[in-house]
């Protein structure tokens, strides 16, 4: 198998191949140099990208992004016919779509992956990675996949594993932003955020399981509630004593925003999920 890419997640992918004696892994960069420490324990050293990718049946990409990608294999697409490519670059949904169609048309098996990790977590059950793309290639290459991570596979479209990365990364950068936006409003206080991040961990943790029960009012198209309503839950205080803090309430005054929505439309009895109705433009 074929490594493509020795950035830090590319040296911890390959590095976790090299632990299983059996495997004859064979790696490139563009920049040489940052091979060394994975030939030291084993690696063979591809002085180019056609002799790398010619090297065996498995050819695991992990570039910068799309563009690398295409910089990286396009030279070579011809060496590729025959061969499984596994894309773990970050990219778009449209953008796994267009590797996908790109590689049927050079007759390339081709399977786009999500990591759901940073480096250190690869090999380690913490690791998560998703798949979407050629399923045969998915179960062909299973053991490999999962000395990595827990591997799941999607769909057949290339694009789900992308989708599902990039909407579980909104929702994580929307619950930073909202903890940093409580953050600000203590701090303003004298209160340090380490004191806050105390009380907010388990808090928010345990407010997670409320997404099951979101999902099934999501999934059921009915918002009917006989609990927390959407007119129970105005949050213009939250903005106002934002604002007394001399805190810019953005992320607060953002949800607040989806609620107002949905009660001006006549809707304020309705459960607190309906805004998301507020984010849908079809
Ligand atoms: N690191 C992480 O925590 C995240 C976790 C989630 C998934 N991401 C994605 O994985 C891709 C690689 O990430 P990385 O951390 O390895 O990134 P870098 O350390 O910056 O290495 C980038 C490699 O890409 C090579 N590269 C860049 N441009 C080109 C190009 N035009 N042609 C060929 N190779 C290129 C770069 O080579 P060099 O600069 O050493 O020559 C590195 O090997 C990424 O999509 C993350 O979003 C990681």
């Amino acid at each position: 198998m074929t490594v493509l890419g020795l950035g830090a997640m590319g040296r911890a992918l390959a590095g976790s191949l090299l632990a299983e004696p059996a495997n004859t892994v064979t790696v490139w960069n563009r920049t040489p140099g940052r091979d060394a420490d994975l030939v030291a324990r084993g690696a063979r050293p591809a002085t180019s990208v056609r002799d790398a990718v010619t090297a065996g049946p498995l050819v695991i990409v992990c570039l910068y992004d799309h563009a690398s990608v295409h910089a990286t294999l396009d030279p070579v697409a011809d060496h590729l016919r025959g061969r499984t490519v596994v894309n773990l670059t970050t990219g778009t949904p449209n953008e796994a779509r267009e590797l996908a169609t790109w590689a049927e048309r050079h007759g390339i098996d081709y399977l786009d992956g999500a990591i759901m990790a940073i480096p250190s977590m690869i090999g380690t059950p913490e690791a998560a990675i998703l798949y979407s793309g050629s399923q045969p290639a998915f179960e062909e290459h299973r053991q490999v996949l999962d000395a990595w991570a827990t591997s799941t596979y999607e769909d057949a479209d290339a694009g789900r594993a992308s989708l599902l990365d990039l909407a579980m990364l909104s929702a994580m950068y929307t619950m930073f932003a909202g903890f940093l936006h409580g953050a600000a409003m203590v701090t303003a206080d004298g209160v340090s955020a380490r004191e806050f991040a105390a009380r907010a961990t388990p808090f928010l943790a345990a407010m997670t399981s409320a997404f099951e029960a979101d999902a099934e009012i999501v999934d059921s198209g009915s918002y009917a509630t006989d609990g927390q309503t959407l007119d129970w839950s105005d949050l213009s205080h939250l903005v106002r004593v934002s604002e007394e803090q001399g805190v810019d309430p953005a992320p607060i005054a953002m949800v607040e925003q989806l609620r107002r929505r949905q009660v001006d439309a006549g809707h304020g009895g309705d459960a607190f999920a309906r805004i998301y109705e507020s984010l849908r433009r079809t």
